[in-house]
């Protein structure tokens, strides 16, 4: 079902300011994985602003939803959604990357409340995310986890071992994205070792894949309302994303995989994003 209006503006509204903290925070840092960073962000937004069930004051709190960003390297964007939500006084965000500060490139649990788990090693995030499902049906706790999978990540030998063991123990209490952007580190992923058709290889593991315009949160709501009522199979949403996502000058273009932003590139980006 569409979202409505209102609903649709406050989710929308909500990824244009994460996207414009994004670029603020990495012309103050010096650096940072903006590629990656923008294109996960519509479907983290709906995440963490319509589905989770996280509580800021209590980021420990047992029976919270988890949620793991398995293309850890996507930490300058899940950072700035956990600032925005008051996990941490968000003005610490501008010491982002800096010696001393709370925050590395890839976000460490036991540093920043409302990680789940340290992550940066690709495709090790996939592993931990589901036994934290698998440990909810043990313990018989209704807490959901949400895994989010870069496609470079998905060339890693790993995740196809955690889909086999997805199908086999029945992990319909996990929701996992792949964030289809297409570009890798240092080019597309079809050149470097081809994931097509994705949606058929997890098909074929036992998944139910859902394809969608990763950045259409009508399709993303829709999406995660599908895989949270699934009960037969686990869940891959596949979404089809924008590397760069925003900035005409870094869309679609792997130097921006990570990249720092003097004030006069900051100044670009930030108009691009506000349509100017
Ligand atoms: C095990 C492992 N190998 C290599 C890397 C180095 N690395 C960092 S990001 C990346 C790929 C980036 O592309 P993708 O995963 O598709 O990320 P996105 O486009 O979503 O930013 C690689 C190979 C890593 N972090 N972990």
């Amino acid at each position: 079902m569409p979202l409505s209006a209102e609903e649709h503006k406050r989710l929308a509204d909500k990824a244009k300011h994460i996207r414009e903290r994004i670029v603020e925070v990495t012309e103050r840092s010096g650096g940072g994985h903006l590629g990656g960073s923008l294109s996960q962000t519509d479907f983290l937004v709906a995440i963490y602003y319509k589905y989770a069930k996280v509580d800021p004051k209590n980021p420990r709190w047992e029976d919270r939803d988890r949620i793991v960003l398995s293309k850890g390297h996507g930490g300058l964007g899940h950072a700035t959604i956990l600032g925005d939500l008051g996990f941490f006084p968000d003005p610490e965000l501008d010491k982002f990357n800096k010696t001393g500060s709370k925050f590395g490139m890839h976000l460490d649990r036991m540093k920043v409340p409302g990680v789940d788990a340290s992550t940066g090693s690709l495709a090790h995030g996939f592993a931990i995310g589901l036994g934290m499902a698998m440990g909810a049906k043990l313990a018989g706790k209704d807490w959901h986890t949400y895994i989010v999978l870069s496609d470079g990540e998905c060339q890693e030998g790993t995740i196809w071992e955690g889909v086999m063991a997805g199908a086999m123990f029945k992990l319909t209490n996990c929701t996992c994205i792949v964030d289809r952007n297409r570009m890798s580190l240092d080019g597309p992923t079809e050149e470097i070792m081809a994931l097509d058709p994705l949606d058929k290889k997890f098909e074929a593991f036992g998944w139910r894949t859902i394809v969608i315009d990763g950045h259409d949160l009508n399709q993303v709501c829709d999406a995660l309302e599908a895989a949270r009522a699934e009960t037969e199979k686990p869940v891959m949403i596949v979404a089809n994303t924008v590397k760069g996502k925003g900035v005409d000058f870094m869309e679609d273009q792997p130097k921006w995989h990570y990249g720092g932003l003097d004030s006069e590139m900051a100044a670009r980006a930030l108009a691009s994003l506000r349509g100017k």
